[in-house]
C-alpha cells in the first residue's frame, strides 16, 4: 500500500479503530523508506519525515498514531548514518507491531478475569481491545450476554455485532440511547479508547461519556481496555486531546440539511469520561486505576516535562 493509500484509509475510516491505526501508520513509514530512492541521510529523514506529517494529520484523536510514529521515528532521528536510519525504521515499525499485538492479548487475559458467569457486559463502538477481553471470557467457557450498542453516525456497533455473532456470543443490539434503559440489567461495561490523558480521563466513541454516566448512576463498574501507547504524553504539559469533528453530512442527509437553513449540524466523534466514572484500566502491564495514567506516561512511556519544548 502506498503512502497516499494509507492516508485515504485512515481518513476514510476504512481503517480505524486506535490501535488498527497506529500499527497501520508504523507499517506505512516502513514501506514508505522501501520507496525513498536516495541513499543520502539528509534526503531520507526529510522524506521521513514529510511521511511522518502526511500520516500524523490523518486522524486528530487517536494518540495511538503520533506515539507510534515516535517510536518508529525516533531511531531515524537519531541515526548518524543512511544505513542505520534504514534499519531503526524497519526494526521499531516491526516492534511496534508485534508488541501491540502482545498487548491486545495481554489485555484479553487480564479483562477477562473480570467477566463472570451470568454477566451481562455492555460495550460501545468497536474496540478491538474490548472485545478480545469479552472474546478470551467465552473462549474460557463462561456464559455471559453481551449488549452493544449500535454507534451513530457510522454504526461501528455493526463490526461489533458481527465480531461477537461470530465468536458465538449471545449478543443485543441496541440504540445507543437505550443504554440508560438498559443498564439496570448490566453488571458490566468495557469500551476501550484513543487516548488516556494524565488526570485518567478517557478519550473514546461519542456517546462513551453518557455510558459511563448512566454506569456510575446504576453502579454499574466501568472498565477501559487501552494499550500503554494511549495514554497521551503531551497532557503532561497541560495540552488537551483534540475531538475530531466529521463532515456533517454522516449525520444528516446533505439535501435534507441545506433545507434547513437555521440547523447547525455538529458531528464530533469522541468525548471524555472523567476518570471519576472509571472504575479500572486495563493495559498491558496490568489493570490500574485512571489516576495512575501519569505512572504510565512517566515510568513506562519515558515521558518527562523536559521533553517538551517550552
Ligand atoms: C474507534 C473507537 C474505539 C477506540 C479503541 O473510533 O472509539 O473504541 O479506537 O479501539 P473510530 P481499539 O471508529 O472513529 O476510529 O481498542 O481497537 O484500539
Amino acid at each position: 500500500m502506498t503512502l497516499a493509500d494509507t492516508e485515504k484509509k485512515i481518513k476514510s475510516m476504512e481503517i480505524r479503530g486506535a490501535g488498527r491505526i497506529a500499527r497501520t501508520a508504523a507499517n506505512a513509514l516502513k514501506e514508505h523508506s522501501e520507496t525513498i530512492k536516495s541513499k543520502d541521510l539528509k534526503v531520507f529523514v526529510e522524506e521521513m519525515n514529510a511521511a511522518a506529517e502526511i500520516l500524523l494529520k490523518t486522524r486528530p484523536t487517536a494518540v495511538s498514531l503520533p506515539n507510534a510514529i515516535n517510536i518508529v521515528m525516533k531511531g531515524v532521528r537519531e541515526a548518524k548514518t543512511y544505513e542505520d536510519a534504514w534499519h531503526a525504521v524497519h526494526e521499531s515499525a516491526d516492534k511496534f507491531v508485534k508488541e501491540s499485538d502482545l498487548a491486545v492479548k495481554k489485555i484479553a487475559e487480564i479483562g477477562a478475569a473480570r467477566i463472570k458467569d451470568g454477566d451481562v457486559v455492555l460495550t460501545h463502538c468497536n474496540s478491538e481491545a474490548a472485545l478480545a477481553c469479552i472474546i478470551e471470557a467465552h473462549r474460557q467457557g463462561k456464559k455471559f450476554e453481551v449488549f452493544a450498542t449500535e454507534v451513530r453516525p457510522r454504526n461501528q456497533g455493526h463490526i461489533t455485532i458481527k465480531t461477537l455473532s461470530d465468536a458465538g456470543i449471545k449478543t443485543n443490539f441496541i440504540v445507543d440511547s437505550a443504554a440508560r434503559f438498559f443498564m439496570k440489567k448490566v453488571s458490566l461495561v468495557i469500551v476501550g479508547s484513543d487516548a488516556v490523558t494524565v488526570n485518567g480521563a478517557v478519550v473514546n466513541k461519542i456517546g462513551t461519556s453518557q455510558i459511563a454516566l448512566c454506569a456510575h448512576e446504576s453502579r454499574t463498574p466501568f472498565i477501559v481496555a487501552a494499550e500503554t501507547y494511549k495514554f497521551a504524553p503531551k497532557t503532561l504539559t497541560g495540552e488537551l486531546i483534540e475531538i475530531e469533528e466529521r463532515d456533517t453530512s454522516e449525520v444528516l442527509d446533505e439535501k435534507m440539511a441545506k433545507e434547513l437553513s437555521n440547523v447547525n449540524i455538529r458531528n464530533p466523534a469522541f468525548d471524555f469520561t472523567p476518570s471519576d466514572y472509571v472504575d479500572l484500566i486495563i493495559t498491558e502491564k496490568g489493570a490500574i486505576p485512571p489516576e495512575m495514567a501519569y505512572v504510565i506516561i512517566r515510568d513506562y512511556l519515558g515521558w518527562n516535562i523536559e521533553d517538551f519544548d517550552r
